[in-house]
């Protein structure tokens, strides 16, 4: 977990060393307000700037952040390069972006927030010299990557907008980093649950409704099929496995993009679990839409040896342990 590595810090003028500012962008997104915490308590609160264009949301359960937040349209380069001056940024964790199923709906949109966004925060990168991490996901592959076990290197043809963004974001990062020597990381992320902030539009979100719909009402009408298998992590993984990351001397990192992943299942094999281990009556329906068409291109199993290897990548939680904080999380909430 994080809290074991070493304190990660940045060069100041006499040689000394100090914690990095961070900018996190799409900071009230599902992610934002868990990292903010951790790094806050990390690297000291008012080091962490919380960035988004909307308010922070009272009626969530996830505790408001509390320290520097600020209004950030990325797709707005002068707003984002002053944000990065004013709070001398070192780091910046870019978020913000639109999420598989959202970006369908809304191509025009997502190409300009996930593009767009993603090229002002790389050149604000060469310019201040920023240390940049953009996450990736397994929406970068596509129907002709192989389904199992897939390596870093494979074919990467995904046909979603957003997949297409993602191997952007890939692509382009790697180039900044061979060209303009910029600290450009990435991974990618598998669905992630959270018990505390929902998620934003993805295709993985079944994952997370199923808890809430099993709780409230005993039953659930899934979005993908059965046999849908998908790579999925729990949020205190994929938070301390990101700080891990961002912590990790550059030399040590063989590669600008990596494979992240816990464990994977299907909506079929988690309403079991639920029906055996905390709901006996649980019922489970199946109405596939166009979600289903988006789940079948991505991949089942990921092979992450090279986080492993490269940065000491190690998730604490598999399927079952998944399913239990979900549930006990979950559960409390509905109390
Ligand atoms: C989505 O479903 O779009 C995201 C992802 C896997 O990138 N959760």
């Amino acid at each position: 977990p994080a809290t074991r590595l070493n304190f990660a810090s940045v060069s100041n003028l006499k040689g000394g060393v100090r914690p990095p500012r961070v900018l996190i962008t799409g900071g009230l997104g599902q992610l934002g307000i868990s990292l903010a915490n951790q790094l806050r308590s990390r690297y000291g609160v008012d080091n962490v700037v919380l960035s988004d264009v909307r308010k922070p949301d009272p009626t969530l359960p996830i505790a408001h952040p509390l320290g520097p937040f600020v209004y950030a349209d990325v797709t707005n380069y002068p707003l984002l390069e002053r944000i990065v001056v004013d709070f001398q940024i070192d780091w910046v964790v870019h978020y913000s972006a639109l999420l598989s199923a959202v970006a369908e709906k809304n191509p025009a949109r997502a190409l300009h927030v996930n593009i767009q966004g993603f090229q002002n925060v790389l050149e604000l990168a060469r310019l201040h010299k920023l240390l940049v991490f953009c996450p990736s996901t397994i929406g970068a592959f596509g129907p002709s990557t192989p389904k199992d076990n897939v390596p870093d290197i494979t074919i990467q043809k995904p046909n979603t907008i957003y997949g297409i963004t993602k191997v952007h974001t890939e692509l382009l990062g790697e180039y900044y980093h061979e060209k303009f020597g910029v600290d450009f990381r990435s991974v990618r992320y598998p669905g992630i649950l959270s018990t505390d902030t929902l998620p934003g539009g993805g295709t993985t979100d079944y994952a997370i409704d199923i808890f809430h719909q099993a709780i409230k009402a005993n039953r659930y009408e899934c979005f993908l099929n059965p046999d849908a298998k998908l790579p999925m992590m729990y949020i205190d993984d994929c938070i301390d496995g990101t700080i891990q990351f961002l912590e990790a001397p550059s030399s040590q990192l063989t590669q600008r993009v990596y494979n992240m992943s816990a464990d994977s299942f299907s909506p079929e094999e988690v309403a079991a679990i639920i029906k055996q281990k905390y709901a006996p009556g649980f019922e489970m329906s199946y109405a596939p839409d166009f979600r289903q068409a988006i789940a079948e291109t991505w991949p089942a199993t990921l092979n992450d040896d090279a986080a492993r290897r490269d940065w000491g990548w190690r998730p604490n939680l598999t399927t079952d342990g998944i399913v239990e904080v979900m549930w006990n999380g979950i559960a409390q909430l509905y109390k």
